[in-house]
């Protein structure tokens, strides 16, 4: 209908997770699984289905999540009950453990399962691309970068993405993950410390002691031994508010293709986190949904395996456009689904503009003063270049 077709000899799979976006963090928390039943409501109207392998996510097992999570943190998220939300009213003295029960990382009805969900969601994305079943691999409902081995954190309470690159470790040599999301993602960062097999690359605002989680200065880039195989396998690239789409992308472009001829990856793990759009509930940045969409695009030019995860994204009408242009992406159907949000699309209306490209001053009230100067953004840029000259090729 809106020459939707699917590419030929080239495979895209879609991993959706319908029982995540029932679950809720609170009322007025700003993680919203319901973003995800949009996202699908968006890719649907389209048409998008015709052209992929569409699958229904199994969870994850316990022994799965147990490849990156210790039994004891397993344990009590498995177990652990609302009612032991620790600090409240009634329980004063209740202690909080493993980072669970605050106000960023909820005890809530059905989080195990939630987050069991999550992983099988990318897990399933990593199995495809591994048995060479799908090109492109895509897992919006994971990308929750910052759960730690024994810790949730930062609305993040299991790693789906160390868990799917330690799978597609199995099969491929090199993995690149990047990482667009507005935050650090200091927790794929930490997992894959110590080995030269992966590269993490993340593109955050930088503010120690402002913005979460406050890791991921440019000098950050792995162990500082020579000896340690990771050492100079860490990319970060810190930005300040405000950044557009045309720095995003002259940045995004430079430092990842100079990663792919240095270090030669096998495989890319993206996650897409939406949180870096302009008017994003917690974001700082300018970005369009072109912007954010000609990274995805990027990549896919290197012709690698792919898993596309999603993250952050606290706005979530602009959640949806996101993730649905980069399906579009994956399946080649970016320049020929229209620009207007189809008249048949369920909560049209809530998409406030009927457009999938909404402007600056559509996505919020005053585009944010933009404080990333372009001299501070080349002297990144060759920081970046000096590290890559350390790595073996
Ligand atoms: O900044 C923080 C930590 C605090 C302590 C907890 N308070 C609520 C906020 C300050 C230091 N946490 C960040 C976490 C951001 C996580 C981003 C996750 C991702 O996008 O990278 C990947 C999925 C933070 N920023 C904003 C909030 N927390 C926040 C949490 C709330 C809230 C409003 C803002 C929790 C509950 C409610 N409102 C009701
Ligand atoms: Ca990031
Ligand atoms: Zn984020």
């Amino acid at each position: 209908e809106y020459g939707i077709v699917r590419p030929k000899g080239y495979t895209v799979s879609f991993h959706a997770a319908p029982e995540m976006e029932k679950h809720h963090f609170g009322q007025t928390h700003p993680m919203k699984p319901w973003r995800l039943t949009l996202t699908k409501s968006l890719v649907t109207s389209y048409g998008m289905p015709f052209a992929m392998d569409n699958y229904l996510s199994r969870a994850a097992t316990y022994e799965e999540l147990n490849a990156f999570h210790s039994n004891e943190y397993l344990d009590y998220l498995a177990t652990a009950e609302p009612e032991d939300q620790p600090r409240d009213i009634d329980n004063p003295d209740k202690e909080v453990k493993f980072n669970l029960g605050g106000s960023d990382c909820p005890l809530f009805y059905g989080l195990y399962n939630y987050c069991s969900m999550s992983a099988g969601c990318s897990l399933d994305a990593a199995r495809k691309i591994c048995n060479n079943q799908a090109d492109i691999a895509v897992a919006w409902g994971g990308g929750l970068h910052h759960a730690k081995k024994s810790e949730a954190s930062g609305f993040c309470y299991i790693n789906d993405i160390v868990l799917a690159i330690l799978q597609l470790l199995r099969i491929y040599p090199r993995v690149l993950y990047i990482d667009i999301d507005v935050h650090h993602g200091d927790g794929v960062e930490e997992a894959f410390f110590s080995t030269d097999r992966v590269m993490t690359v993340s593109f955050h605002k930088y503010q120690p002691e402002v913005f979460f989680p406050g890791t991921g200065s440019l000098d950050d880039n792995g162990p500082k031994s020579e000896h340690n195989p990771g050492a100079h396998h860490a990319i970060n690239v810190p930005l300040n508010d405000g950044i557009t789409d045309e720095q995003y992308e002259a940045l995004f472009k430079n430092i990842i293709g100079a990663i792919n001829e240095r270090y030669r990856p096998s495989a890319i793990a993206l996650q897409c986190g939406a949180d870096s759009l302009a008017g994003d509930r917690l974001g700082r940045f300018n970005l369009r949904v072109q912007g954010h969409g000609a990274c995805v695009k990027y990549c896919k030019s290197l012709g690698l395996p792919m898993i596309l995860f999603g993250g952050g994204g606290y706005t979530p009408r602009n959640v949806a456009r996101a993730w649905a242009y980069e399906t579009s992406i994956a399946i080649g159907a970016d320049t020929r689904i229209p620009e207007t949000i189809p008249e048949h699309a369920p909560w049209r209306e809530h998409f406030i503009h009927d457009t999938l490209f909404p402007t600056l001053e559509q996505s919020m009230n005053e585009p944010r003063h933009n404080r990333n100067s372009d001299k501070r953004l080349r002297e990144i840029v060759a920081h970046v270049h000096e590290q890559l000259r350390f790595v073996e090729h």
